[in-house]
């Protein structure tokens, strides 16, 4: 039988911020769990208030956290925040006298777990493993000497003053160094095989965006593949390539489709990321796709920018890729005429994978820029 894990999901907000507000800020959190199977969402405490510095939600939050864990049979909570170790520690250590198997996550390890589901290559696996070990190191030794004696430093010892944390992190970087040299191997191969291809003169078009808005739907039906395709967050994690056909030009491009984006991804997340997403960092064009029937859309578009320039994606051209343009339920007009004023400089195409619309003009848009 698969093991369930009973979770409650925990955030603090903003007191000025609107309720609503606050609520759909925690949604994200709940799709990202909805898609760990085997996750049942028990109970959600938000706390409007400025995060406290040792628990995050506060004391008196603590307590009413605690008796939930106790009374629901909770074994982890994630902490909807990138926090310092220590709050994770602080609460780990609180809850556990109700529950001395609970696990205190903060959205990276959530994401991570995620990850860790939907790896299948052997580049995207090590890459989560060195975004594992990167991430949870400061946790083990971040703690500081209050947790760990101070051994061999007496009087005659060799390596006088060196602590057992100063040993631990030794070991992991050295660990984490040897993983990043297995992944370099493996990323010169993929950037060998990219050079190839340019030197072969093949175009290469690689699909970007926020995660779950139709980057696998798209690839699929410009390259007649059949990736996995679902309505969660991350199913894709590994870069996959396939060849469309262009008619104008009379010659084959390749198409790849990577990893999802999503907010609050920290540098070293991404930086862990870098050999998967070669390919976006080194298209000719790139196609920027986003869901326009999502009400959170120029929020994504934004995050998505930002972390396209962190990866110093240096393609020549950018098309921004409206997708799901059949669910959308706004006033149609008047949302196409402000996105082509906005992003006039990226070529707004609109689409639908769903129903085939706007297939043929995103194709001819990406033959007049390859022209040149
Ligand atoms: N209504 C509608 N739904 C769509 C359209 N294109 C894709 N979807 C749905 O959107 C969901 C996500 O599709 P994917 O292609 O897996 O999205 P993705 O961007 O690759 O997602 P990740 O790999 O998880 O980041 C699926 O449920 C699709 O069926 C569309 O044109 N219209
Ligand atoms: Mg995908």
């Amino acid at each position: 039988m698969q093991k369930v894990h009973r979770i409650v999901l925990v955030d603090v907000a903003d007191p000025y911020q609107h309720k609503e507000e606050a609520i759909k800020n925690l949604e994200e959190l709940k799709s990202l769990v909805a898609t760990y199977k085997g996750i049942d969402v028990i109970d959600i405490i938000q706390h409007r208030t400025r995060p406290d510095k040792t628990t995050f939600i506060g004391s008196g939050k603590t307590t009413e956290l605690a008796d939930i864990v106790a009374n629901k049979k909770i074994n982890i909570v994630v902490v909807n925040a990138i926090v310092n170790p220590s709050v994770l520690f602080n609460l780990t250590l609180i809850l556990w006298t109700k529950n001395p198997n609970i696990q205190v996550w903060d959205r990276i390890d959530l994401i991570l777990n995620i990850f860790d589901l939907h790896a299948h290559t052997t580049e995207a696996k090590l890459q989560i493993e060195i975004a594992r070990m990167q991430h949870m190191g400061p946790r083990i030794y971040g703690l500081g000497g209050t947790y760990f004696s101070r051994q061999g430093g007496g009087i005659g010892t060799k390596g006088i003053g060196e602590t057992n944390i100063e040993l631990m992190k030794r070991h992991w970087r050295d660990q984490i160094k040897k993983k990043r040299d297995e992944l370099e191997k493996i990323s010169r191969q993929h950037l060998t095989q990219l050079e190839r291809r340019k030197n072969n003169n093949v175009a290469l078009i690689s699909i970007v965006g926020y995660t779950n808005v139709g980057k696998t739907s798209l690839f699929n039906l410009l390259t007649k593949k059949k990736k996995i395709v679902e309505n969660a967050l991350f199913i894709t994690l590994d870069s996959v390539s396939g060849r469309l056909y262009l008619p104008a030009l009379k010659k084959e491009v390749t198409v790849s489709d990577t990893i999802g984006f999503i907010r609050n991804l920290p540098s070293s997340l991404i930086n862990s990321f870098k050999s998967t997403l070669m390919e976006s960092i080194h298209a000719d064009i790139l196609l920027h796709v986003i869901d326009i029937s999502d009400p959170k859309m120029n929020e994504k578009i934004e995050i998505v920018e930002q972390i396209l320039y962190e990866i110093r994606a240096q393609s020549k051209k950018i098309i921004y890729v409206f997708n799901k343009i059949d669910a959308y339920e706004g006033d149609g007009k008047k949302i196409l005429k402000e996105i082509n004023n906005k992003y006039s400089h990226f070529s707004p195409q609109f689409i639908s994978v769903t129903t085939d619309y706007g297939i043929n003009k995103l194709i001819n848009e990406i033959e007049k820029n390859l022209k040149n």
